[in-house]
């Protein structure tokens, strides 16, 4: 069975209710009946979720951005993924490289294959983000980060818990900076993670599992990276928040 495209919008930290209603508006304005040859999945902060479900076009599903490590109980401040799932939000992004990099957060492999395992075992469906910093590849290293952030995940999943994840490939110096990959290096990276998973997990889910490409993808650099063979789609960041996102969803024709 061919992988369906699929199309995730990371809306991170931005917006406010009049901002989401306005491009909630245009994105309902501009599309008909749901495309059923491309999943498309948003990802606001979880205090707009609710709001942005009323509003989403007719087809398209909603994520949040993170959740808590496991169970719910005194842990202030965070989201457990039975809270996600019991408000009908069937998706999670985990392993954003902003929630492995940055400095006030600082997530480990280890915490993001647990937060992984978590999540599906809890019926969610997850983004499992991975990708190399830019020091990381000019050191030639950029498989063998891929391999190590997805080997800890595999590490603790069952192989039909695969059905439920899609690997987003995120090299980190992509991201916001503009400069995204080209439809080589992101081909290169997605064909040796297939190949891995092939190897590692089993070649029915690596033939299966979608891989999508992240990092400054615009309305101008998608269709070239979608014409890749192992570029099933894309996580956008800023350009989800624009009109733009519709022909990145477009990009797959
Ligand atoms: C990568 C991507 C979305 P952007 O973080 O996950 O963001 O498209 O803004 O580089």
């Amino acid at each position: 069975m061919p992988r369906k495209f699929f199309v995730g919008g990371n809306w991170k930290c931005n917006g406010t209710r009049e901002s989401i209603a306005s491009l909630l508006k245009d994105f309902n304005g501009a599309v008909g009946e749901p495309d059923l040859d491309v999943q498309i999945v948003v990802a606001p902060p979880f205090v707009h979720c609710d709001f942005t479900k009323e509003k989403l076009p007719k087809g398209w599903e909603l994520s949040v951005q993170n959740c808590w490590i496991g169970k719910g109980g005194a842990f202030t401040g965070e989201v457990s993924a039975e809270m996600i799932k019991d408000a009908g939000i069937p998706w999670v992004i985990l392993g954003h490289s902003e929630r492995r990099h940055l400095p006030q957060l600082k997530e480990s492999d280890e915490t993001v294959a647990v937060k992984v395992a978590y999540a599906l075992a809890n019926g969610l469906k997850v983004m499992a983000c991975i990708g190399e910093l830019l020091e990381e590849r000019e050191a030639g290293q950029t498989q063998a980060v891929n391999e190590r952030q997805l080997k800890a995940i595999a590490a603790k999943l069952k192989e039909e818990d695969w059905k439920n994840v899609v690997i987003a490939y995120e090299p980190v110096w992509a991201i916001g900076t503009g400069k995204v990959a080209t439809p080589e290096q992101a081909q290169e990276v997605h064909e040796h993670v297939r190949a891995w998973v092939a190897s590692n997990v089993s070649p029915s889910v690596a033939a299966e599992v979608r891989i999508l490409y992240g990092g400054s993808v615009t309305a101008k650099n998608c269709v070239e990276l979608a014409g890749k063979p192992d570029v099933d789609g894309f996580l956008v960041g800023g350009a989800s928040l624009k009109p733009e996102f519709l022909d990145i969803i477009a990009a797959h024709k």
